[in-house]
């Protein structure tokens, strides 16, 4: 049966790595379901998209209630990222973190919690693999 992934990754806190997640998202629409499908598109700008803020995080945290597990990508810091994964543990989620260590130290929040499954790489090709082994 296909999963629900709720995935994670910066917005407003910055879109340096919105092509990543976008490949990301696609990987992993091969076999599942992302819920969060827009976190990985390239071409809108943060202000422009015309949303308001309350049905954002409305249908967030309903996403985050439907998901079987969490994947961030938190190389990029971003406090929605950090909020959700908070949510999502007091929800009793799944929650899988992956981080570019040569560019940030992750927050001690999520580093000093075991409840997070966390992931340090390098290269998207192994970050890709990790997740298979953990979607299978
Ligand atoms: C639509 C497409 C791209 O952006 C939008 C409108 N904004 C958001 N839509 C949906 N979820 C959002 C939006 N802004 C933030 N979030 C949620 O917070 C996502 O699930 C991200 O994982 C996280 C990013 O938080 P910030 O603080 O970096 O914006």
């Amino acid at each position: 049966m296909k999963k629900k992934i709720y995935f994670a990754g910066s917005i407003r806190g910055g879109r340096s790595d919105a092509a990543l997640y976008h490949e990301i998202i696609e990987h992993i629409q091969e076999k599942n379901i992302v819920l969060t499908e827009h976190v990985g598109k390239i071409d809108y700008r943060v202000d422009k998209i015309g949303l308001l803020d309350e049905a954002i995080y409305n249908q967030d945290i309903a996403w985050l209630k439907e998901c079987d597990l969490v994947i961030a990508e938190c190389t990029t810091p971003s406090l929605g990222v950090g909020y959700e994964l908070a949510f999502a543990e007091k929800l009793g989620k799944p929650c899988y973190i992956f981080y570019r260590d040569c560019e940030v130290t992750l927050s001690a929040m999520l580093t000093g919690n075991p409840y997070y499954k966390i992931y340090k790489y390098k290269e998207k090709e192994v970050l890709l693999k990790i997740i298979d082994e953990i979607l299978k």
